[in-house]
């Protein structure tokens, strides 16, 4: 998954206006008629809701939006350059970068269709017809085409999903994730097969509800130990965070504590997130005697809990259910976190 990126972007430049006179027969001074130049196309940046990362733009890092033409005989107007829309999955937030090498935030699009303009074309020239006056009548001088503005952009995506697996490695996420939707990530008994986000969506009656694994979560996390610092970002803009715990472990209570811990010291604000406990692998038959000793002690959390089996499927049609509720609360009642609010900036274009 690729969810960061740099690209150029630049605005088409404006056609020149062009410098002409009237010649025709029985007319001998026909005066100027050079037309302006068209104005260069713009540079967008769009959201698309069928994207889920950024890869579409690995392959091409420059975006130039197309010139506009030049004027023509006649006084006519050259064509305007087209514009070009960069499109990029939900949840992209855009940085432009300043001549001094900062980053500053120029939108957060996490609307489907949203639309920034990110590069504008540069204005046409004026042709010589704009340049005759009483004094001069045969203006021989017609306007250049602007240069379109040029912006270094850093793209980053934090993914806007409904639920969140997060867990600690081989707890069972990847084989959650394809029980309860269409994705299929590896699955395997070592740690740290998942190396990136997967997504998969559930498909609900009225809507569709979008899974993702975070890959696994290590002790340290937050200092970039393991894979799950340079992931937790994922995290910040889900409604509801599934703990996925391993009823095999022995110390299942501190499991949870510590990833609480995990997130917290990432970011404080994400514990007071929408949470759900789900305890995997409760088809192993070494954890069948333990499982109400288990329920009492994690009941002490006072959060809604489910014991279920990823493999076996036992658990998971109430796992789902309980979870779409949540979600759809959360939808409802507002409680999901607002996307920031980020201050628009437009920065001079380069000389
Ligand atoms: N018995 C049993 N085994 C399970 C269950 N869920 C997952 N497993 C097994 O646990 C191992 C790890 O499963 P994964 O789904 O890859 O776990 P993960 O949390 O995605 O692991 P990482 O991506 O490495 O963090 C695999 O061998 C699975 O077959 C379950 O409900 N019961
Ligand atoms: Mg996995």
């Amino acid at each position: 998954m690729i969810d960061k990126i740099e690209i150029v972007v630049r605005g088409g430049n404006g056609g020149d206006g062009l410098m002409s006179f009237r010649r025709e027969k029985y007319i001998p001074f026909g005066g100027p008629d050079g037309g302006n130049g068209g104005n260069g196309g713009n540079v967008f940046i769009v959201t698309d809701s069928s994207l889920l990362d950024l890869s579409l733009l690995k392959q091409k890092r420059e975006f130039i939006a197309e010139s506009g033409h030049g004027g023509g005989k006649g006084s006519k107007h050259g064509k305007k350059g087209m514009d070009l829309s960069i499109p990029v999955p939900i949840g992209t937030m855009i940085y432009i970068r300043t001549e001094s090498g900062e980053d500053k935030p120029l939108a957060d699009m996490v609307i489907s269709g949203e639309k920034v303009l990110v590069a504008k074309g540069g204005r046409g020239g004026l042709g010589n017809v704009h340049f005759a006056t009483g004094a001069n009548q045969v203006p021989r001088l017609a306007g250049k085409g602007e240069l379109g503005e040029e912006y270094q952009i850093y793209l980053e995506l934090k993914l806007v999903t409904d639920m969140c697996l997060i867990g600690y490695p081989n707890s069972g996420k990847s084989t959650l994730l394809s029980a309860i939707t269409e994705a299929r990530p590896r699955i395997a008994d070592y740690p740290f097969t998942t190396r990136q986000p997967v997504l998969g969506v559930i498909r609900g009656s009225r809507r569709d509800f979008v899974v993702a694994e975070i890959p696994a979560l290590t002790k340290g996390a937050y200092v970039n130990k393991g894979l799950g610092h340079e992931f937790l970002r994922h995290v910040e803009r889900t409604k509801l965070l599934v703990y996925l715990l391993d009823s095999a472990s022995p110390t299942i209570v501190e499991d949870f504590t510590r990833l609480n811990e995990e997130l917290a010291t990432y970011r404080p604000d994400l514990c007071q997130k929408a949470k759900i406990i789900a305890v995997n692998k409760v088809d192993m038959p070494q954890v069948k005697s333990r499982l109400r000793d288990m329920k009492q002690s994690l009941n002490h959390l006072d959060m809604p809990l489910l014991f279920i089996s990823a493999l076996d499927g036992q658990g998971i049609t109430e796992f789902v259910t309980r979870a779409i509720e949540m979600v759809g609360l959360m939808s409802e009642g507002g409680q999901e976190v607002s996307p920031p609010v980020l201050t628009v900036f437009h920065p001079k274009p380069k000389k």
